[in-house]
This record gives C-alpha cells, structure tokens and sequence, in this order.
C-alpha cells in the first residue's frame, strides 16, 4: 500500500499516527505541493493523503483512510468496541472536519486577501478560543479526547490543535501560521497543553 503525501499536511499527520498506533507500513509517495497530476491521477481529485493499495483500491480523505485501515486492521483499536461510543466518536470527528476547521480555512482564505477584514478574522479567532474551553474540559479528566485510551478522536483532532504549542519554524504555511496565531493554548489550557505533549510523543509512520 502507497499514501501520496506533501510535506507539513496535517491530514497525513492523522494517517501516519494511525498507521504507527497499527504497526502498519507504507510506502511514501512524496508529491511536489505545486504538482499534483500524480495525486489526480490516481484519485480524480487534488488533496492528499491518497491511500493506493496493490489492487488499485484508492481512498482519498485523510478520516476515511483511518477508518479503513481500522476496519481492516482492527487491534490495536482506534475506535470504541461499544457502537453508541463509537457513534460518538463518529459525531467527534463529522463536527471537527465540517464545523471546526471551518474558521482557520476562512481566517487562511481572508489572509490571502489584498485587504483582509479584521473584524472578520477576529469573529472566527473569538469562535476558535471559545471551543478551547470545551477541548479543555473534555480533558479534564482523561488524557485522550473521547476514549480510555488514544483513538481516532485524537489522530483527528492533534495535527491542528498542535499549532497552539507546537510550531516547526520551517513549516510557514499560512494556514498552520494562522492556527498558530489563533489557537491560544500555551499557557492558557494545561488540560489541552498536555494532550499535545503526550500525542506528539507517540510515533509516526
Ligand atoms: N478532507 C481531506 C482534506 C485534504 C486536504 O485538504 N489536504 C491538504 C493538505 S493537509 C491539501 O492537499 N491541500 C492542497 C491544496 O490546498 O492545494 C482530508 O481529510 O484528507
């Protein structure tokens, strides 16, 4: 099996913490960021990661490539045995990708405007902080996001969260800059400050 990939993506970030959680392996597909017939190619579509499998079974999306990999390898878990704990996982990870990556994408998109609307910005930046209290709390009392133990709710979830504590200063995509500059997290949410911490502990593929 081969996942394209660029480098700094966030959603291969999840991909690689599941596949390390797994022990799976893969076959690196490095693409050029500015071209990408490769990942067209094989998928109809632009965005990676891109799983390809042997018998040229393709998955795009970094979420449905996780739940793939589960449902063919499913022990060590990355979702609850229970099917109500695992729907709420599920629920976990549709809000994050249709709710909560919303604001960044727009904070991003107004930032490559030739006059970028501040209050706009600073509306989406007050929703971004607003939900830190909730990542915060759901922390408060466990050390993963919705499970006993790491899970898909965390692959989802670390690879943006992280840039409020972590920044590699050679990653300048103004998208993870703008995480950086909105996600207040060092120093103000130490339930959410360890998660990172203890996610970015574990390996990657
Ligand atoms: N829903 C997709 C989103 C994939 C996505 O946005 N990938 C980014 C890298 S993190 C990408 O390829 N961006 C290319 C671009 O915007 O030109 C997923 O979860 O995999």
């Amino acid at each position: 099996m081969r996942i394209f990939r660029i480098p700094f993506s966030t959603n291969v970030e999840r991909v690689a913490l599941a596949l390390a959680h797994k022990g799976s392996h893969v076959e690196w597909v490095d693409v050029d960021p500015e071209d990408r017939s490769a990942v067209r190619e094989v998928s109809g579509q632009d965005l990676v990661p891109v799983l390809q499998t042997d018998k040229g079974e393709v998955v795009a999306d970094s979420m449905r490539i996780v739940a793939w990999l589960e449902a063919r390898r499913p022990d060590p878990p990355l979702w609850p045995a229970h099917a109500g704990r695992r729907a709420e996982v599920d629920v976990f990870i549709e809000w994050f990708n249709l709710v909560w990556k919303g604001p960044p994408n727009r904070i991003a998109a107004e930032l490559e405007r030739d006059a970028p609307d501040t209050r706009a910005i600073e509306g989406w930046s007050a929703q971004l902080r607003g939900w830190l209290e909730q990542f915060d709390n759901l922390l408060g009392d466990r050390d993963w996001l919705l499970t006993e133990s790491f899970g898909a709710a965390d692959v989802c979830a670390f690879p943006f969260l992280k840039y409020g504590v972590l920044h590699d200063p050679a990653d300048d995509e103004l998208f993870h800059r703008g995480l950086a500059d909105h996600l207040p997290i060092a120093g103000n949410f130490a339930n959410i400050e360890a998660w990172v911490h203890r996610v970015d502990g574990l390996p990657r593929a």
